[in-house]
């Protein structure tokens, strides 16, 4: 099994859409395996974006996600890292299609509800960043044999 890091953002969590993004990732069938509410401090927050820190809104970002809680997991499935990636959309809420996550939810760039990561390499520094290893509780449910033909 593959596994992503996907956070819902502060927007999501203010706007009530946690349950709403975790049912979308359970229908498609891929599986939780670690979820913790957080309050990001800058220190966290600068480590996550630190791919962006040459960017004219890191700043704005930085702020923005230490400004109230996110909930962060950890998700799987066979490519969940591209999986996710596709139910998410793209980046640009205006630009993401009907169906995705921020094609149905989201208007701004800005507000995008959701992060996931963006390949197997970031997936793992970002996994490694929000959670320690005890917290990460691989389990095979009973729809296995429902969800994949092997
Ligand atoms: P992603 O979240 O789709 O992977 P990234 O390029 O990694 O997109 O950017 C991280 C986050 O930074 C985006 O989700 C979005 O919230 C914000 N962002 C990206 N580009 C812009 C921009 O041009 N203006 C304002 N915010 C942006
Ligand atoms: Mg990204």
């Amino acid at each position: 099994m593959d596994h992503t890091f996907v956070m819902v953002k502060p927007d999501g969590v203010a706007r009530g859409l946690v349950g709403e993004v975790v049912s979308r990732l359970e229908r498609r069938g891929l599986r939780i395996s670690a979820l913790r509410m957080v309050l990001p401090d800058e220190d966290l927050a600068s480590r996550h974006y630190s791919a962006h820190a040459k960017k004219p809104f890191y700043r704005d970002l930085v702020s923005f996600i230490t400004s109230g809680p996110v909930v962060a997991m950890v998700v799987s499935g066979d490519s969940a890292v591209d999986v996710v990636r596709g139910l998410v959309g793209a980046t640009d809420p205006k630009g993401s299609p009907p169906g995705t996550i921020r094609g149905d939810l989201a208007i701004d760039i800005g507000r995008n509800v959701v992060h996931a990561s963006d390949s197997a390499a970031s997936a793992a520094s970002e996994i490694a960043l929000w959670f320690g290893e005890g917290e990460i509780i691989e389990h095979v449910t009973a729809a296995q044999p429902y969800l994949y033909e092997r």
